[in-house]
């Protein structure tokens, strides 16, 4: 009998009794300290040191709320779920995310691989610091990903059961909330507005019955595409980088939903990432540089995206109708215009609803911080809007080069 075989939810010193009943590489009478380092809004992560040898591990537990929230009662096995899609990136897409060593079920938590060596893309972003490999790398997790758990290659039988084991109702409602529904309605009173922009949010983005209607479209495809296993919330708070290296982590809102999905956070997280830099960096050295490595990565990161996509599918493509000349441009185009329109949501939700992110709130200068609110929701509209002319990573950096100069 062990403490361990009913769950609770750990503290530190707990932590430390678990690893080393766990990992027999972490003795306990070895010197092991453990510090609670998580920072996004669903779970908690312990980060266990070995301080004889330096070794250090990872624990991720979670609770039956979100740590952001208790207003968000949500069944700890969303941890199995994370586990198992590690696992299955991992083959996929072998060395672009961390290793699980163990998950365990009682506890509803998993060990993996310490990335300290790594540090958060949004949080290197903001140090104006740049990743040669990145979007070469994000290409190609999302291409492997993507591409290799759809109907274009999968048997469609196995690919209907991966649909199953992979449904995700819970997680999936707070994105159908945050995301779809609460930035145009604010029905359940949780969207938090800049007061200076309140107005402004009201007439340009609640009040706008052209913009609603097409998110009213996003809502119901994100329901119903089941095309691909997607990562589900892969924001640059979800990539771990280091110079040569990127991991993407937090896979938890896994699920069979639209390849956009995936794409459209990305790029909608890096235009969080220029906004910041552009607003914020005064005629100096340092900035045309960093928005100029930012716009390519942004645009390599599309353009990559559909070279090794159509690639991926001459070689890979196994259904009969899926050889069919022209369906692989045809498809990548509906892609390319889901990429838009999400990413265009995820602009508008991260400013107008509850979960902001640092690139804009930390932006101290008010008026600043107003504009480039105002230049996002705008930049974000037109992307919800006319999400079928953005077929290439140049069509989106043109639209947010103009929007800037308004
Ligand atoms: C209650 S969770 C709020 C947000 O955090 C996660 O990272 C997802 O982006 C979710 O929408
Ligand atoms: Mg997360």
């Amino acid at each position: 009998m062990s403490r361990f075989d009913s769950y609770f939810l750990m503290k530190p010193s707990d932590v430390i009794e678990y690893i080393s009943e766990k990992m027999p590489a972490f003795k306990k009478e070895h010197q092991l300290t453990c510090t609670e380092i998580g920072d996004g809004n669903l779970n908690y992560v312990f980060r266990v040191v070995d301080e004889t040898d330096g070794a250090s591990i990872i624990v991720k537990q979670a609770g039956d709320t979100a740590r952001i929230s208790d207003e968000f009662k949500l069944s700890a096995n969303r941890i199995r779920n994370e586990s198992n899609i590690l696992a299955l990136q991992a083959k996929l897409a072998p060395g672009l995310v961390p290793k699980v060593f163990l998950y365990d079920d009682k506890m509803k938590c998993c060990i993996m691989e310490d990335l300290s060596n790594h540090v958060i893309l949004r949080t290197a972003l903001l140090k104006f610091q740049v990743f040669p490999n990145l979007a070469d790398d994000l290409s190609t997790f999302l291409v492997q990903t993507l591409l290799m758990t759809s109907d274009i290659v999968m048997n469609h039988k196995v690919k209907k059961e991966q649909v199953k084991a992979f449904i995700n109702p819970e997680l999936c409602e707070i994105t159908e909330d945050l995301v779809y529904s609460e930035p145009f309605n604010d029905y359940q009173n949780r969207n938090i507005l800049l007061p200076e922009n309140k107005a402004w949010i009201e007439k340009h983005i609640y009040q706008d019955k052209k913009l609603r209607l097409e998110a009213a479209k996003l809502k119901f495809d994100f329901m119903t595409n089941s095309q691909a296993l997607v990562h589900g919330d892969l924001h640059t708070g979800s990539i771990f980088v280091r110079h040569d290296s990127t991991k993407v982590i937090d896979p938890e809102f896994a699920f069979y939903g639209p390849m956009g999905y995936d794409i459209g956070n990305i790029v909608a997280n890096l235009i969080f990432a220029w906004t910041n830099a552009a607003f914020t960096l005064s005629e100096g050295a340092s900035k045309p540089w960093f928005t100029d490595w930012l716009e390519e990565t942004i645009t390599q990161v599309i353009d990559l995206f559909s070279e090794k996509f159509l690639a991926g599918w001459k070689t890979n493509a196994a259904e009969i109708m899926a050889k069919e000349e022209g369906l692989d441009h045809w498809y990548l185009e509906t892609v390319m215009n889901d990429t838009a329109g999400i990413a265009g949501l995820e602009m508008i939700r991260r400013i107008v609803g509850i979960a902001k992110v640092s690139d804009i709130t930390s932006i101290e200068n008010i008026k600043l911080r107003v504009k480039a609110e105002r230049f996002c929701l705008q930049t974000a509209k037109t992307l919800i809007i006319n999400r079928q002319n953005y077929k290439c990573g140049n069509d989106i950096i043109k639209l947010i080069k103009d929007n800037f100069m308004k």
